[in-house]
């Protein structure tokens, strides 16, 4: 692959470019840097042809030498790493879920003072779908027992991920046919290990079927709990404005970055930034105030749930410490490149960390504990404030954009059908009439391999400029929010005439960020409802939808993929970020054979107007098969259909 080596080819956002170019001249390293140093990459290990599972190995396959030592074959080691990728990107997710659901009971049990149940309607719904009696019951007793379901779907002996069955009947009956409906989270994990480990499961097609299994567990299991669980703890999302990009930390306030995943500690920061004493700590320094800005997806939990503002995704996590601004940078877990320690060693700013199992060499530690989170939040901010006279010189970039973020599977089904209405029927009825042709996902990373910001926002323009509703999440979500894809006035103007139309009858820009990683699975949801909702055939697999991502860097990413397409969907990578190529059958099965079986399929392509091209073509085939592209003349909203629309 190509190496970028100016800030202009690095990124198309004008603070990452500035910020390179500062790098560069006080000769500081980072992640483009330390990419162009690994050049040239290994071809065996981007093919998926190298295999280190046991010490008969490693082996690689090449013409010379076909087979491993104990006689594994390309398809098998391809199809094991394969494997692999899925259960530790499951893994991460689910680990996170499970963080949440300890403390989620631990605060429904009223142990800890800091955390209390804020969305009870959303939890009662939980309840009713956990089985959990409801009637006359005190909030906490329900929140109790569907926190222990909750944990249960970790790791229970028997049945199946109690959430998959949001899916549509015709899905769930496809995975019943091949077996691959999730068991307990852990359960598919560990066993995704043990097939893939020297001498067990040695068929490639099997090893593809388990990281179905190993991925739906994920999807509609450990993620999804993750989502939900946080949104009844830390309240539901709705949209709202806020700010994104390095603009938004500030020179005359304390700066506390909070960066990672998992909103426990977050939360608590964003809190505890109001306590009246600190901010007259923050005073007696000299500052304004105490600004909280979010980082890659805890900034999309952070924005969506209080209009904390977002500094950056992935790539700009070492840029915002080189601005000097920075007084604290708090950081839990994932995505947290262990470059930032050397970037922060040349600036005053206080890396921490904050998460047990996720601590970097060298790097001060100040462990979470939920029973004492608002202090812990407390003595991080109080950090930030006596370092704030530590600041050398600050250059921060004059660039920020407003964005309207938030969105979840609730609110749009609200915002399109009215409290008392709430449906997605507007939103299946502008698909049916052609006004919206589909709607299509795009998550994920942000990757030094592409140009920042690049292949997702131009994807996006291509899609919404042919009436296609895009849903975003995680580092995809920052890059459009700093491009102004979600700030209505700007996305508005780049929508074809059809979407455009409906998005300004219903108010909601024709990009609609639905949050962090985990969050995927509100587009399962969606999907989900889609289907029930009716007139769009009876399954995932017939929509004219996709997802994309064609940034992707982390084994979470692969997993979302391989859920989305076991859920039925088309799913675009870039060729170089699904290490499949050195295996003939298990790139054909991923890329062509498994659409027979699931319905959904890989597609590999990493220019995003080749991409668009490829999803455009997908939904029409969809449009067809649905016979919703007969008649498909195109008329623009007139005023019944607004007074039809607005509730
Ligand atoms: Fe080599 Fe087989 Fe061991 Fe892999 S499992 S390292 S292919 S001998
Ligand atoms: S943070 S997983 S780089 S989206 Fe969720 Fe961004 Fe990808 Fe990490």
């Amino acid at each position: 692959s190509e190496v970028f080596m100016n800030p202009q080819e690095r990124s198309i956002d004008k603070a990452s470019q500035e910020m390179l170019s500062r790098m560069a001249e006080a000769g500081q390293e980072n992640v483009w840097d330390r990419l162009a140093a690994q050049m040239p990459q290994c071809g065996f290990g981007k093919q998926g042809i190298c295999c280190r599972i046991c010490t008969m190995g490693p082996c690689r396959i090449s013409k010379k030498a076909p087979l491993g030592v104990c006689g594994a074959n390309a398809d098998t080691i391809v199809a094991r790493n394969f494997l692999r990728f899925v259960a530790a990107g499951v893994s991460a997710h689910s680990d996170h879920g499970r963080g949440v659901a300890e403390v989620f009971l631990e605060a429904a049990k009223g142990e800890l003072k800091d955390y209390r149940i804020k969305d009870k309607v959303k939890l009662l719904k939980l309840a009713q779908e956990f089985g959990v009696e409801t009637k006359d019951r005190p909030v906490n007793d329900i929140a109790t027992d569907v926190g222990k379901i909750a944990i249960g779907e970790f790791g229970k002996c028997e049945g199946t991920q109690l959430m998959a069955r949001r899916a549509p009947a015709a899905r769930q009956a496809l995975w019943k046919k091949f077996d691959i409906t999730p068991r307990a989270i852990d359960r598919e994990v560990v066993e995704a290990l043990h097939r893939s480990t020297m001498g067990v499961d040695q068929d490639y097609k099997n090893l593809i079927m388990h990281a179905c299994r190993t991925a739906l567990a994920d999807g509609w299991g450990g993620s999804m709990l993750a989502t939900e669980l946080q949104d009844i703890l830390f309240g539901t999302p709705y949209p709202g404005k806020g700010e994104v990009n390095l603009g938004v930390l500030k020179k005359d306030e304390v700066n506390i970055v909070v960066h990672g995943h998992e909103p426990i500690l977050s939360e608590m920061i964003v809190a505890a930034a109001q306590d009246g004493e600190l901010l007259k700590q923050a005073q007696s320094v000299g500052a304004k105030g105490i600004n909280i800005a979010g980082m890659c997806c805890t900034a999309n939990e952070l924005l969506s749930r209080h209009g904390i503002p977002i500094a950056g995704n992935f790539l700009s996590q070492e840029l915002a410490v080189a601005t000097g601004a920075v007084d604290v940078m708090a950081v839990d877990v994932q995505c947290v490149m262990e470059g930032l320690a050397q970037v922060a060693r040349c600036y005053h700013t206080k890396l921490i960390t904050t998460v047990d199992k996720a601590r970097i060499t060298g790097v001060e530690h100040i462990s979470m504990d939920a029973k004492n989170a608002l202090n812990t939040a407390k003595k991080i901010v109080k950090m930030g404030i006596e370092n704030y006279k530590n600041r050398g010189e600050v250059y921060i970039p004059n660039e920020k954009q407003t964005a309207v973020m938030g969105f979840t599977h609730e609110s749009i089904n609200y915002i399109l059908g009215g409290r008392y209405r709430a449906s997605y029927r507007p939103l299946n009825d502008n698909i049916i009439n052609g006004r919206i042709r589909g709607v299509v996902g795009i998550v994920g990373c942000s990757n030094p391999k592409v140009q920042q910001d690049f292949t997702h926002t131009t994807l996006a323009k291509e899609l919404i400029k042919r009436d296609v509703l895009v849903l975003t999440t995680g580092c995809a979500t920052i890059a459009c929010g700093k491009q102004g894809l979600t700030n209505p006035k700007i996305a508005l103007e780049l929508a074809g005439p059809g979407l455009r139309e409906v998005c300004e009858a219903v108010g909601i820009p024709p990009v609609l960020t639905c949050g962090s990683c985990v969050d995927n699975s509100r587009l399962l949801v969606a999907c989900s409802e889609i289907v029930r909702e009716g007139g769009l055939g009876d399954d995932i697999s017939q929509l004219p939808a996709a997802g994309a991502c064609l940034e992707s860097i982390t084994e979470k990413a692969i997993a979302i993929g391989q859920y989305f397409v076991a859920s039925g969907m088309m799913v675009i990578f870039s060729n170089e970020m699904l290490p499949i190529h050195g295996s003939q059958n298990v790139s054909d099965y991923l890329l062509n054979g498994i659409e027979k079986d699931l319905g959904g399929k890989w597609v590999l392509e990493a220019d995003p107007v080749k991409a668009a091209e490829i999803i455009l073509a997908h939904i029409e085939s969809k449009r067809d098969a649905l016979g919703i592209n007969k008649k498909t003349e195109r008329k623009l909203y007139d005023m019944a259909d607004r007074r039809a629309l607005i509730i």
